[in-house]
């Protein structure tokens, strides 16, 4: 739902939106799928199973003398949170958050930076315990890489875990602009417990007013547009699992300000690694809601043994809203009936809206701004799904061709929700006024 004031300030800003909206990207747009393309020629003795990043991609590497080289390039990108919202971001290597960094315990890593931005970046290996030089915090460790300059890390991965990398350069402004990853390091080892599937979600929160064409990076509180790889629902490429296989899902978090609990409708779920890498086996716990701090990444695991469309979403309920404003009056319970009347003579389509709620303004065509989404829904095949922003599916099924979306779950005749019938009713004593 959007003030007026949000409607005027759109329009306002709506001018020189289309100007920056011409800038084009210096990168290619990525095509992503949900099935783990090499992102290197296959190793024969890979140990682990490669991780998956919805709406996203791992990072190429290629080997020279037995050090993984690759190459991240910090740049400006226009990037499509979702259909009807685009902004002029910041990425690596074209896109946001970058592409997932994988390697295996032990690797020697060898990373070239090139710095594309109009200012000077560095990049920090978020939870890597690594030697001071390669620390890349700016000033501190090393001077920042002036724009058009490629500075080379190279350090070895100690640990197995779920890290992320990010720059430590301005970070409220080039983290709110989209500059982040995930950098998944494996274990030396295949466990007898290796998932059969490792899906990567790197959580963020941004603000960018209705009709603008950029992230406000210097907001606190009114984060507007929350994201899973930086996609808001119904953007979000599903999680597809086949029935009975192991599942994990590593979660980031580098937003600026809010920790995100993530709830799982359908499993019990474990906890298996933090930051602080794999969680002893005699240590995990169960839950449906992992909460995901500001700076810290949480793994969880389960098997994939219920069939179905499954939510998994933020459980904040203004994080499951699109470009939602907040500064608006409480109509609950309030009887629009005289308002209406007073002013449709005046403008014969006007409605009240909001007495009952906001659930039924996702089905009405309004005007908005362009380039915005406040009223953006998912279709479900019962009608509209009125959740957007951090929220996404995981699809269970028998039988997979693949891991890219299946479509919709069939239900077996019978199994959903619907109107008790009056025998119903009748045979177990509920009593309707
Ligand atoms: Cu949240």
């Amino acid at each position: 739902m959007m003030t007026r004031r949000e409607m005027i300030g759109a329009a306002v800003v709506a001018g020189g939106a289309a100007i920056i909206n011409r800038v084009s990207s210096v990168f290619a747009v990525d095509t992503p799928t949900n099935n783990p393309t090499p992102a290197s020629p296959p190793d024969p003795n890979q140990t682990y199973t490669p991780v998956c990043t919805p709406n996203g991609t791992t990072l190429p590497f290629k080997m020279v003398d037995g050090v993984k080289v690759m190459h991240l390039i910090a740049g400006e990108i226009e990037h499509e949170f979702v259909t009807g919202l685009r902004a002029h971001c910041w990425g690596y290597n074209g896109s946001t958050p970058g592409p997932t960094i994988e390697a295996v315990e032990g690797d020697r890593l060898r990373i070239y930076v090139t710095n594309r931005l109009p200012a000077p970046t560095t990049v920090h290996w978020h939870g890597i315990r690594i030697i001071n030089g390669m620390d890349g915090v700016n000033g501190l460790t090393q001077p920042a890489i002036p724009p058009g300059q490629t500075f080379r890390y190279e350090f070895t991965v100690p640990d197995a875990g779920t890290f992320m990398y990010h720059p430590h350069f301005d970070e409220m402004t080039q983290q709110g602009m989209g500059l982040m990853g995930m950098f998944i390091v494996h274990p030396s080892q295949r466990g007898a417990n290796a998932p059969d599937r490792d899906y990567v979600i790197m959580l963020s929160e941004w603000r960018i007013d209705p009709g603008a064409s950029r992230p406000v990076t210097t907001e606190m509180v009114e984060f507007n547009v929350l994201t899973m790889n930086s996609k808001a629902y119904p953007a979000t490429q599903p999680i597809v699992a086949k029935l009975g296989e192991r599942v994990r899902i590593r979660f980031g978090n580098l937003g600026a300000m809010d920790h995100h609990p993530i709830h799982l409708h359908g499993f019990q779920t474990l906890l298996v690694e933090t930051d602080g890498g794999v969680i002893p086996e005699t240590a995990r716990y169960s839950g449906n809601t992992v909460l995901v701090p500001v700076g810290a990444t949480r793994a969880i695991e389960f098997i994939a043994d219920n069939l179905g469309d499954w939510p998994m979403h933020c459980h904040m309920t203004h994080h499951v809203m699109n470009q939602m404003g907040h500064n608006v009056p409480n109509m609950l319970g309030v009887d629009g009936g005289a308002i209406d009347r007073a002013v449709q003579p005046l403008l014969p389509n006007y409605m009240t809206m909001g007495a009952t709620g906001m659930g039924e303004m996702g089905e009405m065509s309004m005007a908005t701004p362009r380039n915005s989404i406040p009223m953006k829904c998912g279709k479900g095949q019962f009608g509209t799904i009125d959740m957007g922003g951090m929220f996404t599916l995981v699809k269970v099924r028998e039988q997979l061709t693949g891991y890219d979306d299946p479509g919709d779950y069939k239900f077996p005749a019978g199994s959903v929700a619907a109107e008790a019938t009056d025998a119903e009713l009748r045979r177990d004593g509920i009593k309707l006024d």
